[in-house]
């Protein structure tokens, strides 16, 4: 008898064994490559169609299985042709590495289970910043293999034509010295730098001690502070340069006047330009100099006098903006009055209602004026309610008001609560008829360029409706975009440079493509699914949630963005913090 049983299980292995070695990596299997929370929910989607029932959780070399579920029903998607079928093995909670195998397909990607499984992808979302410094050499020793030098000095810039005055007239030459770039570009843009600084500050701020974990290997230059807080430093002091001291009015970027080619970043020695000042700029640098001066006040001792001199920045550049409230940045306008023409990018915004709003908000947050009072209740009522975008940042607005203790009681504020919450209901409402159960792409509207940063601030505003209401339901919902940006989505891309197994190699990102490194530099969120394909290049999908193409010619679905990267870090930094309220780990 014992012995039937053992020559059993011999035949079974092998028959198992025998079959299994047919299987083949499936592309059709869209799962978070990078990890699920042991006790959080776990779900991967099959794409095209099968005549199986089942899938199974197996160990990575196929032989064991740990877990068989049931495949749903076949789902039509709304924004493609792609048929889907869920894999939920939530219930499944043993810490490891595993694919996904359904039988006569294949198997995913390898995917773990754990307590910590997003805080390298953490890390390395915030040290994207890094990479993207201007001014300083990065070294081997925090850089690896993408050390380089240090790229443009912004030391000796010049006042265009556009943003000439009497004290300082076309041509004056000034320092606008470090910073981030931008994007793939080698430019440095006030609006964008402002939702990027609000994000990134407000990571901190909403989480101060979760963020105390998150340490990438960046150069410490003060003892305490968290690496946020000194990424964004760098930053904020180049932002500080882009004010004019004469009247505090805030110019709209630093800019080559056309983009550079695609070389490494400080080869070319072409002029730099500060260009025409306007309203827009002027109040998102007076909600981030006031945020980062309330911020900045725990950390005197580190930063001497940078929280004060952030004050009378922010004081100085709202004087400004109310003087000159309804100034747009106009390139085109520009480039017909003034030489050389700009043509770099433009952030161009019309609608200052939300920047007001931002503003004030922030204002009111650091010292408690009726004149900022005013200007909120005036601007609540026109600014646009939507996910934040660099053009609309009415919810940073939102999130700052309700975050502090002198402004969560306003009156203002409880309308503001009420409308963060009805969005994120909104959301929640129809997220399992969306073929991927995610919150992202349940409308054709999210698919932008930039797409996967209206995924992460989806994250974020349903992690600010927990923080309202501690419903633990609004913190799963965000972690199902989390899933869509580390591969649960119809591109099955891990859209993060570096992490998970299929992952963006040729980023619309210059240092990238110039450094000869085979490797894109990492933790950089690619701008994913743009069915606008403004950039003309070759798609290999097309459709609505598809439009995405992993090649370096591609600026509107594949370049990289600080305004990007800020809402990833937000996201995975919350879930991080929330794990153990949500209940995804045991305490
Ligand atoms: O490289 C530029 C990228 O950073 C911008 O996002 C994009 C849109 O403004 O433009 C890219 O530059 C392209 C330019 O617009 C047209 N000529 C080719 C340039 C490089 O691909
Ligand atoms: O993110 C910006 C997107 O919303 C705009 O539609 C696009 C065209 O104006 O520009 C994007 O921003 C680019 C900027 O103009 C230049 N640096 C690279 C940015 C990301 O592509």
């Amino acid at each position: 008898m014992k012995k039937f049983i053992l020559m059993d299980a011999f035949l079974f292995c092998l028959f198992s064994f025998h079959s299994l070695q047919a299987q083949k990596l499936s592309e059709n299997i869209k799962l978070n490559q990078v990890g699920y929370y042991t006790h959080g929910p776990k779900n991967a989607i099959l794409t095209g169609s099968v005549n199986e029932k089942y899938f199974y959780i197996t160990s990575t070399n196929l032989r064991d299985t740990f877990f068989t579920g049931n495949l749903t029903q076949s789902k039509s998607s709304a924004y493609s042709t792609t048929k889907t079928q869920l894999a939920d093995f939530s219930s499944f909670q043993k810490k490891g590495a595993y694919l996904l195998l359904i039988n006569n397909l294949g198997h995913s990607y390898v995917f773990t289970i754990g307590d910590d499984v997003l805080s390298n992808t953490l890390n390395a979302s915030l040290k994207g910043f890094y990479y993207q410094r201007a001014s300083m050499p990065l070294e081997e020793k925090y850089a690896g293999k993408w050390a380089r030098g240090a790229g443009h000095p912004d030391n000796k810039v010049s006042i265009h034509p556009s943003a000439a005055s009497k004290e300082r007239p076309a041509g004056f030459i000034t320092s606008s010295t470090g910073g981030w770039y931008d994007a793939g570009d080698y430019n440095k843009y006030i609006v964008n730098s402002g939702i990027t600084m609000g994000t990134l500050l407000s990571a901190y701020e909403d989480f101060p001690e979760a963020s105390k974990s998150v340490k990438p290997s960046i150069p410490y230059d003060k003892n305490g502070v968290p690496a946020i807080i000194e990424e964004a430093v760098y930053n904020l002091r180049w932002m500080l340069t882009m004010q004019d001291p004469n009247d505090g009015g805030v110019y709209t970027k630093c800019t080559n006047a056309s983009f550079d080619g695609m070389i490494l970043p400080g080869i070319t020695t072409l002029p730099k330009y500060l260009v025409q000042k306007s309203t827009a700029a002027s109040l998102d640098f007076v909600a981030v100099t006031a945020q980062a001066g309330r911020i900045l006040k725990k950390f005197k001792a580190q930063y001497p006098g940078l929280a004060d001199s952030c004050v009378s920045a922010a004081k100085k550049a709202w004087g400004w903006a109310l003087v000159n409230n309804n100034l747009a940045y106009d390139q085109d306008g520009n480039n017909k009055k003034f030489t050389p023409a700009i043509t770099t990018g433009g952030y161009g915004d019309g609608h200052f209602e939300d920047e007001w709003l931002w503003a004030a908000s922030e204002m009111y947050s650091l010292n408690a004026d009726n004149e900022y009072l005013a200007i909120i209740k005036a601007n609540q009522k026109l600014a646009k309610i939507e996910v934040p975008s660099w053009g609309t940042v009415t919810m940073l607005a939102y999130y700052t008001l309700i975050r502090n203790k002198n402004t969560a009681t306003l009156s203002a504020t409880a309308e503001m609560k009420k409308e963060v919450l009805a969005m994120a209901e909104s959301f929640l409402k129809n997220q399992n008829q969306n073929a991927f159960n995610t919150i992202m792409g349940q409308q054709a509207s999210d698919f932008v360029w930039g797409s996967n940063a209206v995924a992460a601030n989806q994250g974020i505003l349903l992690i600010n409706a927990y923080l309202i209401s501690k419903n633990k339901k609004y913190v799963d919902a965000a972690l199902s975009n989390v899933d869509y940006l580390l591969g649960r989505n119809a591109t099955g891309y891990c859209f993060i440079t570096g992490s998970g197994s299929k992952s963006p190699m040729h980023p619309h990102h210059r240092p990238s493509i110039a450094d000869g490194v085979t490797e894109p530099v990492p933790g950089l969120l690619v701008g994913g699914p743009n069915p606008g394909k403004q950039d003309g290049c070759v798609y290999e999908f097309s459709e609505t949630e598809t439009a995405y193409t992993d090649v370096d010619c591609s600026y509107a679905s594949n370049e990289i963005a600080i305004n990007w990267n800020a809402p990833l870090v937000y996201l995975l930094n919350a879930v991080q913090a929330l794990k153990q309220s949500a209940g995804y780990v045991k305490k």
